[in-house]
């Protein structure tokens, strides 16, 4: 069994699938902490964890000394495109794993940045290449790596934060999330944060990977698996903005306080923007209340990379004892969420970020 040797997992996180191992944090538990501890981030692993011999390790880049470069701290948000994706599947099914909305995760990572490295093997924002291609030494049964790239201008932008990193929260990147080394791409979507990363190719070409190619990209709800042609639609790269209510949980029965109620969630856009305000209402738009943003990372846009967690208390109308929570967040570039799952569906179920609803029962 190639899975036997997979690191042992904290056993609250709730898996999408075993083998590969994919996992996410109970939803409740996410909006706790701003930065999610490293055994609660969520796990999406497309093939066995590789076993990989820190003795012997190296990284294809001809560079002699890799912690020669300075070393480099961002905190971020990885999420998967196929977070939320079970909302969508409801509607009509979909293609992929049926992740919840804790398909993400904010930490700080650790390591020296891609344009630093490049740099050093003379390569700068004036060369003319048009992406970067990095390979993971996790394999298939026929031997072929995952991998992903990403365009060459935001590996080597001046502001570019791309990391090899190597540090998780402060300690060594845990197995599951690519030790020793994976790249970060802040804003970008997980799946180019290619972790146990094993080369990098600077290139006139995307990567061919099957990941790239035929995988992680939306289309028109109309498209169907009959009619989809991959080559038509671009590799998913930046993230939409989406948000979540984490508590109260679906279903729940929740004790109104002072003649409100307490609700707590996160929302993230991708591309480095900031979530500028997020909206909530209980009776389906008449009336929206304003979250408190109550934890955000103090870089501005293009380079705010971590997620916003807020709460807020919402009043209840006397005569109320059900109610459905919806929210919606705002970012920088003011986007904002779709109402709908119906208008955006599509086969994979990727992008799934239309507002999050929460039903409860209230008491007085
Ligand atoms: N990198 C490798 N080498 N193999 C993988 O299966 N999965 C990708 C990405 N990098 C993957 C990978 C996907 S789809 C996501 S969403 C993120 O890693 C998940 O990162 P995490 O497990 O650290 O949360
Ligand atoms: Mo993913």
């Amino acid at each position: 069994d190639p899975y036997d040797n997979d690191p042992k997992r904290h056993p609250i996180l709730k898996p999408a699938s075993l083998k590969p191992f994919n996992a996410e944090a109970p939803l409740s538990l996410l909006a706790e902490n701003f930065i999610s501890p490293n055994e609660l981030f969520y796990v999406r692993n497309h093939l066995p964890v590789p076993e990989v011999d820190i003795s012997t390790y190296e990284l294809e880049v001809e560079v002699e000394d890799f912690k020669q470069f300075q070393k480099h701290t961002i905190t971020a948000t990885i999420m998967c495109a196929g977070n939320r994706r079970s909302e969508m599947s409801k509607l009509k099914m979909v293609k992929g794993l049926d992740w919840g909305c804790a398909a993400i995760g904010n930490a700080t990572f650790t390591g020296v940045r891609l344009k630093d490295v490049l740099h050093k093997v003379g390569i700068n924002e004036d060369s003319d290449y048009k992406h970067v291609q990095f390979e993971g030494l996790d394999t298939d049964s026929t031997g072929k790596s995952y991998g992903a790239s990403i365009p060459f201008w935001k590996a080597v932008d001046k502001k570019s934060d791309v990391l090899l990193a190597y540090e998780m929260n402060g300690k060594p990147l845990p197995r599951d999330h690519g030790f020793p080394i994976r790249v970060i791409v802040p804003g970008v979507v997980g799946a180019r944060n290619v972790k146990w990363l094993g080369k990098i190719i600077i290139s006139q070409n995307e990567s061919d990977s099957h990941w790239q190619q035929n995988d992680y990209k939306s289309f028109s709800p109309s498209v169907d698996w009959d009619t989809v042609d991959f080559k038509t639609s671009p590799a998913i790269q930046e993230l939409p903005v989406t948000s979540a209510i984490c508590k109260p949980e679906p279903g729940s029965t929740v004790k109104v306080q002072d003649g409100c109620i307490f609700v707590q969630g996160y929302a993230w856009s991708g591309g480095g923007k900031q979530i500028v305000r997020v909206d909530l209402t209980i009776d389906g738009g008449d009336n929206w209340h304003v979250a408190n943003l109550d934890e955000q990372d103090s870089s501005s846009p293009p380079q705010h990379w971590s997620w916003t967690l807020w709460s807020a208390k919402i009043p209840v109308p006397k005569e109320k004892t059900q109610i459905d929570i919806h929210v919606k967040a705002v970012d920088s570039d003011y986007n904002t969420q779709p109402e709908h799952f119906k208008n955006i569906w599509n086969l994979r179920g990727v992008l799934s970020n239309a507002y999050h609803h929460v039903p409860i029962n209230v008491k007085w």
